[in-house]
């Protein structure tokens, strides 16, 4: 549920930095002779070729699109060349891009507040560096290519009246301080192409809902500013459900019920009227959003706050039966296992609750509304215990469902039930204070020694 929160009295500035066609990227990086072909990264299924996840630009120019089949890919475009995702426990690993994300990461937190909301996209609030900046009488090619939004196409692809609006900015103090976070934003960008190889796209806003909005508009490798005086008619052109949080059943009843197409139209609304429909909270997120304000802050995370490993079983792959359930769990805690592991050597973090959820689809009757339920239970270390417990919240679940659909329990694959999708997740993750991370990495050593000293006597 969307949650209203006033804006700030001060004036903030806040980007939301996405990286261009990543997974192709970080492909790219490893084989340079790649670099300007056409190139698509495929998920590890060999059924037509593989489903594409990521299609670089020079490929996009063919027509190649993502969730095509890599055979259909060669069709509009017999160069391109399809990368395979790298394969671990029998499902994508994923190592690589997060790794390759966190090399960004380490070079945008340089100047300020930066959340990391996924493997490929950053929000930083520049606030702070923007207030201790002035705003230079030259402006860079680089800084001159943004996109200002309310600005004629024509004069922008000229340049001439971007530089007049970045000229202009100085007298009012949003806008000035939006053209200060534009050139720290160029220069950031230039920083990840320099030390990383990846490019990067961005929006830079007053708030993250709009930033967001942006950072997609022009890609790639460009960044767009939203200047206050054009979020009216960003607005009133953007279909309703193009809205974060908006691509649900929230958005379906504003276009059913209130007959609203795009966020622009909910100004006709009032406050009472929108609370009265939806609920004081949402209705007061509503009527804000209508408005362009949105007091989101950008929280400091650079590390993830959960991690989740899962698999599809589309169609005739879905699991019948608990063996093949029990399969693929224990192929899921390894991958868990080994990530947990990173992060408790990396970071000194430990996770501590356990979530499993399912996707099914019913062979006796389609009533949508009954979902596997998730099952959550506090998470205990180690691959075994992993595998063991989620098994267990497994079970739970698939007897709170078969209960759900007065369907009795099935005793090794009745065919009433398959398995399309599983997760497992690690959450409520936490650092280690030092001194127990001193504690138990000498507990660590103490069992190494132990090892060495029984082993040394056995052989002696
Ligand atoms: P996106 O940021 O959605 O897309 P992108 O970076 O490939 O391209 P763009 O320049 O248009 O932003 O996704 C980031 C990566 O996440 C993408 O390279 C591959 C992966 N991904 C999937 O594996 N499955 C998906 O369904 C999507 C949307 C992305």
């Amino acid at each position: 549920m969307p949650v209203a929160r006033p804006e700030p009295s001060e004036v903030r500035v806040i980007a939301h930095v996405d990286l261009d066609c990543f997974y192709v990227q970080v492909e790219q990086r490893k084989r340079p002779e790649l670099r300007g072909k056409p190139t698509g990264v495929v998920q590890y299924n060999p059924w037509r070729g593989g489903g594409l996840i990521a299609v670089g630009y020079e490929a996009r120019q063919f027509g190649v699109t993502r969730n095509m089949r890599g055979d259909e890919a060669k069709k509009v475009c017999p160069n391109i060349e399809l990368i395979q995702v790298p394969v671990a426990h029998g499902k994508a690993d994923l190592t690589q891009y997060r790794d390759a994300g966190s090399e960004v990461v380490a070079v945008l937190s340089r100047k300020g507040t930066c959340e990391r909301a996924s493997i490929d996209e950053v929000y930083l609030d520049i606030t702070d560096a923007c207030v201790a900046s002035a705003l230079e009488e030259q402006f860079s090619d680089d800084v001159l290519k943004s996109h200002v939004l309310g600005l004629s196409e024509i004069d922008n692809e000229a340049g001439t009246t971007v530089e007049a609006w970045f000229r202009k900015s100085v007298a009012d103090a949003r806008d000035r301080m939006l053209a200060i976070g534009a050139v720290i934003i160029s220069d950031l960008r230039k920083a990840v192409l320099m030390e990383t190889g990846f490019t990067c796209s961005a929006g830079i806003a007053h708030n993250k809902m709009l930033a967001k909005l942006a950072s997609g508009m022009h890609k790639p490798a460009q960044q767009t500013l939203v200047p206050s005086s054009s979020v009216t008619k960003l607005l009133a052109t953007l279909p309703i459900k193009k809205m974060k949080q908006l691509g649900g059943k929230l958005g379906d009843s504003l276009q059913s019920d209130l007959r609203v197409v795009f966020v622009g139209d909910l100004l006709q609304f009032s406050e009472s009227k929108l609370q009265n429909l939806y609920g004081i909270n949402t209705g007061t997120w509503l009527w804000n959003i209508a408005r362009g304000l949105s007091g989101d802050e950008v929280k400091p995370r650079t590390l993830p706050k959960s991690h989740s490993c899962g698999k599809t079983f589309p169609g005739p792959k879905s699991l019948k039966n608990l063996a093949e359930v029990k399969h693929w769990i224990t192929e899921l805690a390894m991958e868990l296992q080994e990530r947990l592991e990173t992060d408790l050597c990396q970071n000194h973090r430990m996770a501590h609750l356990l979530t499993l959820h399912a996707g099914t689809s019913q062979g006796y009757k389609t009533n949508s509304d009954n979902k596997f339920p998730s099952k959550s239970c506090v998470l205990r270390y180690g691959k075994e215990k992993i595998a063991s417990d989620a098994f267990k919240l497994f079970e739970r679940a698939l007897s709170d469902y078969l209960a759900q659909n007065k369907a009795s329990p099935i005793k090794g694959g009745s065919g009433i039930w398959a398995v399309t999708s599983l997760f497992i997740g690690a959450s409520n993750i936490w650092a280690i204070p030092s001194v127990s991370m001193w504690c138990f990495c000498s507990f660590l050593g103490l069992l190494y020694v132990r090892m060495i000293h029984s082993f040394v006597f056995l052989f002696w």
